[in-house]
């Protein structure tokens, strides 16, 4: 069996016992235990000077890490990244700056991560690369005389042709991104937006298997729903009765119902419009006053990119006007926290609601949708109110109350059948999405893509 090289923006060293958050560090460090390999990428500092690559070997896994400039940090990774690619690939152009000089900076890091990554690649290494960050990367590694097999996993949204047009150097992206060897989408949505771009943008027609070629370059486009690890969330949410955060949140409720969202702070995610239709809910059923609490929690995220500024002052205001709208001495019908929790906390909480809130206005997948469902009691198990555009829509629409977020009204009914759904519905509706999630769980999402990768071309 080949090594796998895990190239991703951010790269998460496990400390001690603890597991790094997020579905992608575990997911990665699951396969790198495996196939034993590297995990490659940027430390998360900032140097004034071109530093050397940081080495730590744990177990079977290298940890290579490489630190940004500056001026990297400025236009490649708060530029183009998250200013221009974000945003384009979530449907909200209002929000892209694009610049020429960030473009550039986004080509020198690629090639940049190519360079540094080169010296530890031995011959018949996997590589497989994550995220928007590093669509240039597998050109970079191939200018370099780079011949081993490269994959690449979206983790987000691809955007439509009519979008992805309006990206000044869509062209020259997409032929990059085409010099992997397999890339990855999360749903079937996202690999028609790709098919349409390669067809209308580059002119070359896809077949039946999902391979092409650009030039003389074979390649292959695939969807591979990203999933979970359900027995370790489970378990964790279990867990999480004898905390003592756990039952302080229970007892403070006394006895009322609890909607809890879970994201990073950021405009995909939906968070005043979910406000907005929490508001609905208590003036289109009034019954819900008193009864029942919305607990949000958002930390912040890229508090460097102008567009987060807006939406946390929209965010406070929006929850102050609920709160001041309808609270009584005794009750806030909202709760926004504006931090983050570590992860045994984070699925108390869920366990806790009988209603996930989960409304992106586009989302790649959205783990906290399917965690939420993982963290439930078999035996009284919560309802999940989820977004037509979330990703995991596409898996879930069976079990889930399934909501358009951007129908305020819609949200609100939604949360009126879910707070009044009568137990042997949640059952039924729980066990149809526990079967979606653990036959695509996490371990059968880098099985698949690793093995796909392995096999093509043959
Ligand atoms: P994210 O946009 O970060 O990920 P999401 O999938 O919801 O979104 O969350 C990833 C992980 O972060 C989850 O395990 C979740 O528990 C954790 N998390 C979320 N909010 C948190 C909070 N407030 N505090 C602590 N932890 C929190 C990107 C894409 C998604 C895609 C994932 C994985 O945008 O669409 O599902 O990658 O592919």
């Amino acid at each position: 069996m080949s090594r796998l090289v895990v190239v991703s923006n951010r790269i998460a060293v496990p400390t001690g016992r603890q597991t790094p958050p997020g579905g992608l560090a575990v997911a990665v460090l699951a396969a790198l235990k495996e196939y034993g390999g590297i995990w490659y990428g940027w430390s998360g500092e900032v140097s004034q000077l071109d530093t050397d690559t940081k080495i730590v070997n744990k177990g079977n896994i290298t940890y290579a890490m490489v630190d940004l400039l500056p001026e990297d940090h400025d236009d490649y990774y708060n530029g183009f990244c998250n200013s221009v690619l974000w945003p384009l690939c979530h449907y909200r152009p209002q929000f892209m700056e694009f610049s020429r000089k960030e473009w550039e900076a986004y080509n020198r890091v690629n090639e940049m991560f190519a360079r540094k990554l080169v010296p530890l690649l031995q011959p018949d290494d996997l590589i497989w690369a994550h995220d928007y960050h590093l669509f240039s990367l597998a050109h970079h590694l191939r200018l370099m005389g780079v011949t081993n097999r490269l994959g690449f996993f979206l983790h987000i949204p691809f955007p439509a042709w009519g979008l992805w047009r309006s990206l000044p150097c869509y062209e020259e992206l997409l032929t990059f991104v085409c010099e992997y060897d397999l890339v990855g989408f999360q749903t079937n949505d996202d690999l028609i937006a790709f098919y349409n771009c390669v067809k209308y943008g580059l002119g070359v027609d896809v077949g039946n298997d999902g391979a092409f070629k650009v030039g003389k370059h074979p390649m292959r486009a695939q969807v591979f729903p990203i999933g979970i690890d359900v027995q370790a969330t489970t378990s964790a949410a279990r867990k999480s009765r004898r905390s003592s955060t756990r039952k302080r949140l229970i007892g403070s409720l006394r006895r009322r119902k609890l909607i809890v969202g879970i994201d990073r702070l950021d405009y995909s995610k939906g968070l005043l419009s979910r406000f907005l239709a929490y508001e609905r809910l208590l003036e289109l059923y009034p019954h819900h006053r008193r009864n029942c609490v919305f607990l949000q929690v958002a930390p912040e995220s890229r508090k460097d990119v102008e567009a987060y500024d807006e939406i946390r002052r929209e965010l406070e205001e929006a929850a102050g006007h609920i709160n001041g709208r309808f609270a009584d001495f005794d009750w806030a019908p909202i709760r926004y926290l504006n931090r983050g929790f570590n992860r045994g906390i984070l699925m108390g909480i869920l366990r806790a609601a009988q209603v996930g809130l989960v409304t992106p206005l586009r989302d790649g997948m959205n783990l906290v949708a399917k965690e939420y469902v993982a963290c439930q009691d078999p035996r009284n198990p919560g309802v999940l109110v989820l977004s037509s555009l979330a990703g995991a829509s596409r898996e879930l629409s069976d079990g889930a109350v399934m909501v358009n977020p951007f129908d305020l009204d819609g949200v609100a009914e939604g949360l009126e059948v879910a707070l009044q759904m009568p137990l042997d519905e949640r059952i039924h509706r729980w066990r149809i999405m526990m079967k979606v999630l653990r036959h695509n769980d996490i371990r059968s999402w880098r099985i698949s893509f690793v093995t796909t990768l392995q096999q093509w071309p043959t």
